[in-house]
C-alpha cells in the first residue's frame, strides 16, 4: 500500500516540478494600452495577448491594461523604452515632435482610404522602422483608426466659424491645423476628452467617429463634419532589448501575431468607420460632410502641413512620398 502512494506522491512533486519550471521560464508582461478597453484597438490588443499565448505555447504570456490605466497615453512610449514596460501601445504620431518620421500617417488628404493608407505604410514601414529602433523599440504591428474629421459645438462652414475655438489636438500636426484656421489648440489625452469638453477646456477636436463615440461627445458637442484628412495609426511596440533577448523561434511566434492582428485590427476598423457615424447621428448629432469652403481652406492648410512634414523628415520624408506616388 505504501510504495504505490509514495510513487504517487513522487508523480506529483515531478509534476509540480515541471509546472514550475515552465512557469519559471514564461514571460509576463504587461501592456499599457491608451485608448478604452470596448475601444477596437484595446480589443485587438487582447487578441493579440491571446494568440502570443497561444503560438508560443504559453513562454510568453501578455496582460493588457488599456483606458491609460498602468500608464497614461502620453508616457507609454518612454515606459516602452525605458523598459519600465516591456511592450506597450500607442498613437504613433504622438511622437513625430520628437522623430518627424513618425508623422508620415498625419499628411492631409495624401492617403485617405484604408488601401492607400497602407500602400503608404508599406512605403513608409522601413524607414519608420530604422526611426524606431534608433529610439529603443521595435514596432509589432500597426493599426489604422478611421478616417479623420472635426467635431464642434455648432454649425461650421468656414474658418469664420472657427476664430478662437479652443482646439483638443493630439500632436504637434493637428495643433498646425487648428491654427490655421484660427482655432487655439490644446492638447488632450483621449482618457481626458470628455471632461476636457465638459469643463470648456476644449470646444472643438479632430478625430474619427470612433474616438467621438467612445468619448460620448454628444453631451457637449453636436457638429461632426466628415473629412477624411488622414487615417492615422496606432502601433504596438516593444522593448528592443526585450525582443532581442528572445530566441527567434519565438520571435517569429509572436510575429504571426502581430501579422494577423494587425490585418484583423485594419479590417476591424474599416468594417465600423460607418457604425460610429450612425451611433453619433442616433445620440443627436449631425454628421455630415464638410461644406466646400471649409473643405478648400481645410485643403490650403493640408498642403502647407505636408511641406511643413517634408521639411521636418527631409529626404527619407520625401523618399516616402516618392515611393507611394511612384505606385
Ligand atoms: N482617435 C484618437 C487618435 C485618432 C483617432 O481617431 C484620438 O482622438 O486620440
Amino acid at each position: 500500500m505504501i510504495a504505490p502512494k509514495l510513487t504517487l506522491t513522487a508523480a506529483v512533486a515531478a509534476t509540480t516540478l515541471a509546472l514550475g519550471a515552465s512557469a519559471m521560464a514564461a514571460e509576463k508582461w504587461d501592456m499599457p494600452m491608451a485608448y478604452t478597453a470596448s475601444n477596437f484597438h484595446s480589443e485587438m490588443g487582447v487578441v493579440f495577448a491571446d494568440r502570443v499565448r497561444d503560438y508560443t505555447g504559453g513562454e510568453v504570456d501578455i496582460t493588457v491594461h488599456p483606458g491609460g490605466s498602468l500608464f497614461k497615453g502620453g508616457e507609454i512610449k518612454r515606459a516602452v523604452q525605458t523598459g519600465q514596460a516591456p511592450i506597450g501601445e500607442r498613437f504613433m504620431s504622438a511622437h513625430a515632435n520628437e522623430a518627424p518620421l513618425l508623422g508620415w500617417d498625419n499628411l492631409p488628404f495624401v492617403a485617405t482610404t484604408y488601401e492607400d493608407n497602407e500602400r503608404l505604410w508599406n512605403a513608409a514601414k522601413s524607414s519608420v522602422n530604422a526611426q524606431l529602433s534608433d529610439l529603443n523599440l521595435v514596432a509589432l504591428y500597426t493599426c489604422p483608426w478611421p478616417g479623420q474629421g472635426f467635431y464642434f459645438n455648432k454649425a461650421v462652414t468656414s474658418s469664420a466659424d472657427t476664430q478662437g475655438v479652443k482646439f483638443r489636438s493630439y500632436n504637434t500636426a493637428t495643433a498646425t491645423f487648428a491654427e490655421g484656421l484660427g482655432m487655439i489648440p490644446v492638447q488632450v489625452e483621449a482618457a481626458e476628452l470628455s471632461q476636457a469638453l465638459a469643463t470648456g477646456v476644449a470646444e472643438a477636436f479632430i478625430s474619427s467617429g470612433s474616438t467621438g463615440y467612445d468619448r460620448k461627445v454628444w453631451e457637449s458637442l453636436s457638429h461632426y463634419y466628415k473629412v477624411n484628412a488622414w487615417l492615422p495609426r496606432n502601433y504596438v511596440m516593444v522593448n528592443k532589448g526585450v525582443w532581442d533577448a528572445l530566441d527567434s523561434g519565438v520571435q517569429a511566434q509572436i510575429q504571426q501575431a502581430a501579422d494577423e492582428t494587425g490585418a484583423d485590427c485594419a479590417a476591424k476598423s474599416a468594417d465600423l468607420a460607418n457604425w460610429y457615424f450612425e451611433q453619433l447621428e442616433a445620440n443627436g448629432m449631425t454628421v455630415e460632410d464638410a461644406g466646400p469652403e471649409f473643405l478648400a481652406e481645410l485643403q490650403e492648410i493640408g498642403v502647407k502641413m505636408t511641406a511643413d512634414w517634408l521639411e521636418a523628415a527631409g529626404a527619407e520624408g520625401q523618399a516616402i512620398l516618392d515611393a507611394y506616388n511612384a505606385n
